[in-house]
């Protein structure tokens, strides 16, 4: 059976705005539906700074999905809901989460500040932005020595491999699934092969 856990903050459009919240997330659940995927514990966690990310992170849920990994999605902001991502990443090793990949852009700090709060590992995906993700990049990739996050590329490909190096850290402890990403890359071997110019 599947289970539909809601992670994400959802408003009814009918209810007053709540004071203490600073956003109005009230259309976000017909963006981002409310989140996981079945009724195992999500093994990943994909959080993102704003719904603006979300066209570009939905690739590390649809590769999550293919692989069959147990995830969830939601938005949360280094800035605008600080108190939120500390307590997310905090309490991710409690829910028997392995992996968190965080989406952000401009001054991207969500990756950052998710890894200062747990040592699972921490993948950081750079979104697109006013100065082309350049900016995102760098502010996900410099991190201190001793907190680190594995920062993949700007933007879908970007998200799209985040997933992909989710599946491959927990393949390295499920033989199931290594094998699924060994047919995986066949496959798309294959595709390559199948290619012609004319
Ligand atoms: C970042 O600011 C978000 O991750 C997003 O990439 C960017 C713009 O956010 P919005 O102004 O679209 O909400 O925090």
């Amino acid at each position: 059976m599947v289970r539909k856990v809601a992670v994400t903050k959802c408003r009814n459009p009918a209810d007053p705005l709540d004071p203490e919240d600073p956003l109005d997330l009230s259309d976000l659940c017909d963006e981002i539906p409310p989140m996981s995927t079945s009724s195992e514990a999500p093994l990943v966690g994909i959080i993102m700074g704003s719904k603006s990310d979300w066209d570009a992170m939905k690739g590390a849920a649809e590769m999550l999905a293919r692989f069959g990994v147990p995830h969830e999605y939601r938005v949360m902001s280094a800035h605008r809901t600080p108190a939120v991502v500390a307590e997310y990443a905090s309490g991710a090793i409690g829910r028997g989460m392995e992996i968190i990949i965080a989406g952000a852009g401009g001054a991207a700090h969500l990756a950052g500040v998710v890894a200062a709060h747990t040592v699972i590992p921490v993948i950081g995906v750079p979104m697109t932005s006013a100065l082309q993700g350049l900016d995102s990049l760098l502010s996900t990739v410099q991190m201190p020595k001793g907190i680190p996050v594995a920062t993949v590329a700007i933007g879908s490909s970007g998200a799209a491999n985040a997933g992909l190096l989710a599946v491959a850290i927990l393949a390295t402890s499920r033989p199931d699934l290594r094998a699924k990403l060994q047919a995986y890359r066949a496959e798309m071997a294959e595709d390559v092969k199948k290619q012609t110019l004319s």
